[in-house]
């Protein structure tokens, strides 16, 4: 390699020593400078870098660097996620504890990620399993269940009988333990919760003003928390006078058509017929083994059981049979429902399958309908519906609520979609819930002064049973109240609750005296927040939820954590997603050897809008590379020429450039003002294809004078200031060959000259009474009165002119001039 080849691997080793000697990226609060939090989410130390993590974190990167480049006071963060599964798989395999096996592979990812050149603070960095910061988390639940938000209740679990453990969903493969292929029973334990549910409303309406978020996600939220309006009705039951059977219906309107009620299996009047009739109590403990995802529901074969009980239509009075079915989920609604087979799929499948009657009472506006097919689930006109018979849809919601809340047995009502959130985990690498069991006084939270309650990290995991609830050094304790000896909670935290509330605990990183401080107050909100859109549900969900908890308890100042939020596409090899289990992952890490950081993050970021799914392309790389290459080649051939002009004496006199180089100048700076306004919009491909157009502008300056000389140095100024967000190394070397300054990351965005955008003059046609009679071409800035004059005095106007007299004159700006005699 000659001295005048790019080497990009001394090259990025020499920037990346200048920012960590300048401390570069460390930023500190300043209330004079307007704040600009860019947060990537934060990755799993799995221990290898992929080409996931390199296209989030070159997107943030980008973005990060570019607001630092406009002035901003930028933060840029990275922590890991570091409690889970995979480090407890891991452990039973290597028979190592999980906490070697994650702080070696944090230490591994930390060195892959420093050498992609990412302007992060590193000093803020912070793992998850680390009790400095998982106390804190000790300490808001201890919080929150004095204010009763997180309180415990009996749910299900997937159990592995053979190595007597609970799985998690991801753990159970075809039904079976993924260990043991053992049949995963669902078993019912005590596990604790966070009342989510008391949010749902906010959680709902402030997704109307994230106007900074993709709507997919918005609506993907919308669905989850999935509110409903309807009535809960009440039915008396035949047989037993003091019993009730209260349903949840969102279609009151077709109340003449029930036919059958049914019930979950769980629910406690299916309880009731089970004690008299063992095959009833046959087809609940069925039920029990099934786990039904909310998904399949729709689509499983729909399977029930009639008891020995009736309903009383509350408006007809007949009599109706109730039936316990496998489609009716306890934890919904009241747990029953009115079914309506002629309008409701579902109920229709069980009507067919149990011969039940199907009685239309919704006519279509339009078409006929066969009934005997499938049910008509749309709005439309009543029919053989009573009094009601006629109305609208939407006119009889109303009036059959009104009817129902006026003889007193219902009323409107709205549900929601969303549960509260399950955040007990039955696993050892995880934050030990705060939780001590004594005798006499019950559940009592670890007092304040106690906490953290640290996890044992010597620990390797056998993968039967819990660890922590064989492990006594750990769960033997004292009662905080009475002194007695006392059991501690043994279940971990949902890995879930320390992802939704890092992004604070970074402004208030090294805060040992509580939660989060003013600098949280200061950072908070994430203006810019990227990821993949994986967590658009679970993690999204979580956070903004934490984020209200902490500004209820005053910790927290706004009412949601992220303001904007890009998630970026999948990175594909041959079309397909890049995974393990496909065995088509690309590691970045050779690639970053043989070619440089720049090369890869700039072939990440010219590939695709990122949003989209990038694909994967050898040749892309090369691609890349060359063009920096180009570059860089260029940049010594014209160096001496360059450097022969100290920075201020680079200033272009507009006025002696010649149309040519005028004509150059309007180029460039065209194109500076597209990539502006793709920069903005964070549509980054675009930014690259517009340095290579910059690029071949300037490759073709003729030069000849000093001017030329002047144009091709502002030229690349912009084009290394444009390059540099994503390749910054390579834009930090040349920056400094060429005395632009010392430090480009500090340099200011290039602004558009609008000046250099204007062409001088214009070209006018000129009409005589809306008659064509010639062209004028005036200075682009001429006021109407030069319009007027030049096109009054023109040669070809004036034999028009009878004697200079004229009504008046018409100007079209840019246009025309209509002279009308
Ligand atoms: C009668 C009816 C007639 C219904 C009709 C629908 C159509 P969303 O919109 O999702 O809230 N339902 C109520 N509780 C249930 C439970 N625990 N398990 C399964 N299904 C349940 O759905 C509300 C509708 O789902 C309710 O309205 C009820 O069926 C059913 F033409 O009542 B509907
Ligand atoms: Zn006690």
């Amino acid at each position: 390699m000659s001295k005048n080849d790019y080497d990009p691997n001394s090259i990025e080793q020499e920037a990346q020593d200048y920012w960590a000697f300048h401390h570069t990226f460390e930023v500190r609060e300043d209330l004079n400078t307007e704040k600009y939090y860019c947060l990537s989410m934060l990755p799993y130390p799995s221990g290898e870098l992929h080409m996931g993590h390199v296209r989030n974190y070159t997107i943030g990167d980008v973005i990060s660097r570019y607001q630092r480049m406009l002035g901003k006071n930028v933060l840029q963060p990275m922590g890991w996620d570091a409690f889970g599964l995979p480090a407890e798989n891991a452990a039973i395999k290597n028979k190592l504890p999980p906490a070697a096996w994650t702080y070696q592979n944090i230490d591994d990812m930390r060195a892959q990620f420093k050498r992609l050149g990412f302007a992060i603070d590193w000093k803020r960095e912070i793992a998850t399993c680390h009790p400095d910061y998982y106390r804190w988390e000790q300490w808001l639940f201890v919080k929150l269940f004095k204010k009763g938000m997180a309180y415990k209740k009996k749910s299900f679990v997937n159990w592995d009988p053979v190595d007597n453990t609970v799985l998690a969903n991801e753990q159970v493969v075809n039904g079976r333990g993924w260990r043991s292929g053992a049949l995963v029973e669902r078993k019912e334990i005590q596990q604790w919760f966070l009342r989510i549910t008391d949010y749902a409303e906010e959680l709902l309406t402030g997704l109307d003003k994230l106007e900074g978020w993709p709507d997919q996600v918005r609506t993907m939220q919308r669905n989850w928390i999935g509110k409903s309006k309807g009535i809960e009705l009440r039915f008396s039951v035949k047989e037993d006078p003091t019993q009730q059977l209260t349903v949840f219906t969102t279609r009151p309107d077709t109340l003449l058509g029930v036919s059958y009620l049914a019930l979950a299996p769980e629910h406690p009047l299916s309880h009731l017929a089970s004690q008299e009739d063992p095959e009833i109590a046959d087809f609940i403990e069925q039920c029990k083994n099934i786990k039904v995802a909310e998904a399949e529901l729709a689509t499983m074969e729909k399977r029930g059981i009639a008891t020995s009980f009736h309903a009383i239509h509350p408006i007809t009075g007949q009599t109706l049979p109730i039936y316990i079915a496998n489609f009716v989920l306890m934890e919904y609604g009241s747990g029953a429902i009115m079914a309506v087979p002629a309008h409701d799929q579902r109920d229709f499948e069980f009507a067919q399958k149990y011969n039940l009657p199907v009685k239309p009472v919704i006519r279509p506006l339009t078409l006929s309908w066969d009934y005997s097919k499938e049910a008509f689930t749309e709005p439309g006109i009543l029919v053989d519906s009573e009094q009601f018979t006629g109305l609208s849809s939407e006119e009889a919601f109303s009036a059959i609520a009104a009817h129902v809340e006026s003889v007193g047995i219902g009323q409107k009502v709205t549900h929601y979609r969303l549960r509260d959130w399950g955040i007990s985990r039955q696993r050892y690498w995880g934050a030990p819930i705060p939780i001590i069991y004594c005798d006499s006084c019950g559940t009592v939270p670890v007092p304040e002064h106690d906490l953290p309650v640290i996890l044992p990290e010597d620990v390797v995991p056998q993968g039967t049973g819990s660890p922590l609830a064989s492990l006594e050094s750990f769960y033997a304790t004292t009662c905080p109240h009475c002194g007695e000896p006392a059991r501690r909670e043994t279940d971990t935290f949902d890995t879930f609750m320390q992802s939704s509330w890092y992004y604070a605990r970074y402004c208030s990183f090294d805060q040992n005296q509580a939660m989060l401080d003013d600098r949280a107050r200061y950072w908070t909100p994430v203006d810019q927040y990227v990821g993949g859109i994986e967590h658009a549900i679970l993690h999204l969900l979580y956070a903004r939820f934490v984020h209200k908890l902490l500004r209820d308890e005053e910790i927290l100042n706004t009412d949601e954590p992220f303001t904007k939020l890009l998630t970026q596409g999948m990175v594909l090899k041959d079309g397909a997603k890049m995974s393990k289990s496909k065995g088509n992952v690309v590691s970045p890490t050779a690639w970053i050897q043989q070619y440089g950081a720049d090369t890869v993050r700039l072939f990440t970021i010219f590939a695709a809008p990122p949003e989209q799914s990038l694909e994967w392309s050898a040749s892309g790389v090369e691609g890349a590379h060359r063009f920096l290459r180009r570059i860089y080649v260029f940049v010594e051939e014209i160096k001496t020429a360059l450097r022969m002009y100290h920075p201020r004496d680079t200033h272009i006199d507009v006025q002696q450039l010649s149309q040519e180089q005028k004509d150059i100048r309007k180029q460039i700076h065209s194109v500076l003002k597209q990539a502006n306004h793709d920069m903005e919009r964070i549509q980054l491909n675009t930014v690259v294809s517009a340095c290579m157009k910059l690029f071949n502008i300037l490759t073709e300056v003729p030069s000849q004078d000093k001017n030329s000389v002047l144009l091709v140095h502002e030229g690349i100024s912009i084009l290394l200031r444009l390059l540099s967000p994503i390749t910054p190394h390579f834009s930090h070397h040349l920056w400094r060959e060429l005395n632009y300054g010392t430090d480009i990351s500090k340099a200011s965005w290039p602004k558009v000259d609008n000046r250099a955008l204007k062409t001088d003059t214009i070209n006018m046609v000129v009409q005589v009474n809306g008659k064509l009679r010639g062209e004028i071409s005036i200075p682009i800035d001429a006021d109407k009165k030069t319009i007027e004059e030049t096109a009054l005095m023109n040669p070809h106007i004036q034999k028009f002119l009878d004697e200079k007299q004229f009504k008046k004159i018409i100007i079209v700006p840019n246009k025309l001039v209509n002279i009308v005699l």
